[in-house]
């Protein structure tokens, strides 16, 4: 089996530069360790909740700190870092003057399912960008996205512009390369949705469901975005968290930079699709770090379905 470090030195074929090789490699590291400290947190007191709420007005759990440092740590052991920017900090984080790249990461997504040992998964993109300025670039401006996946397995999942290639973290720690070239089937029976939020769905989605069920699909939800994101990899099906109809402009719950625009990415890399409504999630135009967007994604042909829902309904307003 190929392991991580032989995928850095060919860069699978792509003309990834030494500089975000050196990234990467890091951020790997970066999700070992995070999944070592996942793995005995009952044991190391680091279950629970802390007093300190983020900037998403949510509590921080020890284990989303103890994440987030590990990744800033990643940042800082690599020269090329100009900032980093994460959920769980109002603002972006200088790190290195000279460097040329913006590191863009949700170090714990899922963390509510931390003390029910539900998978939680760490996602990150990288870009170009020497100044904040150049950080609110759209998904398509994307050098490397990713996520691990922290369930029975530690999965890395990630694309540096040629497919996605999914890596198991082997027993004595060494990521090996399970799928050189991951694609999301174009047609699956399965949805997911947070069927309690049925009265705040506009009725693109609510018809799709609908039908959806009516045709005997499957639902599951997880409440953890990258383990229902790697079921779809795995299996195929959709996964929707659209914007709420009775505050459209909250933008709906999961945040643009750091989890809809990676995710994005791998999901049209492996021949998925990945939209808001009418347009695409990687062609938005960001305008604040932690902005929120609506997100539709997996198989091709069910998210064409509700595209073409939102679609008709837009001709007949
Ligand atoms: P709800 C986790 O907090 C998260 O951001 C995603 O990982 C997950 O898909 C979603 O929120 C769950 O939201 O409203 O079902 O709790």
């Amino acid at each position: 089996m190929t392991t991580f470090e032989t995928y850095l030195e060919t860069r699978n074929g792509t003309v990834l530069d030494d500089d975000l090789v050196v990234v990467l490699r890091n951020i790997a590291e970066a999700t070992r360790e995070i999944s070592d400290n996942l793995r005995t947190s009952s044991l190391d007191g680091l279950t629970g909740a802390t007093e300190i709420t983020n900037v998403q007005g949510e509590a921080q759990k020890p284990l989303d700190i103890l994440s987030n440092e590990i990744m800033l740590e990643a940042c800082r052991k690599s020269p090329s870092v100009s900032f980093a920017v994460s959920e769980e900090l109002d603002s972006e984080v200088a790190i290195h003057s000279d460097g040329k790249y913006a590191v863009i990461f949700d170090p714990l997504d899922g963390s509510s399912n931390l003390d029910v040992n539900v998978t939680v998964g760490t996602i990150f993109s990288v870009i170009r960008a020497s100044t904040s300025g150049e950080i609110l670039k759209n998904g398509r401006g994307q050098l490397i996205a990713g996520y691990a996946a922290y369930g029975p397995q530690t999965t890395l999942v990630l694309t540096i512009g040629k497919g996605v290639q999914i890596f198991t973290l082997s027993a004595d720690g060494i990521y090996l390369m399970t799928s050189a070239d991951a694609k999301i089937v174009p047609e699956a029976k399965e949805f997911a949705i947070n069927a309690a939020r049925r009265s705040s769905w506009d009725d693109a989605v609510a018809s799709y469901i609908e039908d959806a069920i009516d045709t005997g699909h499957n639902m599951r939800w997880v409440g953890s975005m990258v383990a229902d994101t790697h079921r779809i990899f795995n299996r195929g099906g959709v996964f929707l968290y659209p914007a709420d109809r009775n505050k459209p402009a909250s933008g709906g719950r999961l945040r643009l930079l750091y989890e809809a625009n990676p995710i994005g990415l791998l999901v049209e890399a492996a021949g998925g699709a990945a939209i808001i409504g009418t347009s695409t999630i990687l062609d938005i135009e960001p305008t604040s770090l932690h902005q929120r967007v609506p997100v539709i994604f997996g198989s091709k042909n069910e998210v064409d379905k509700i595209s073409a829902a939102y679609r008709e309904r837009v001709l007949d307003a």
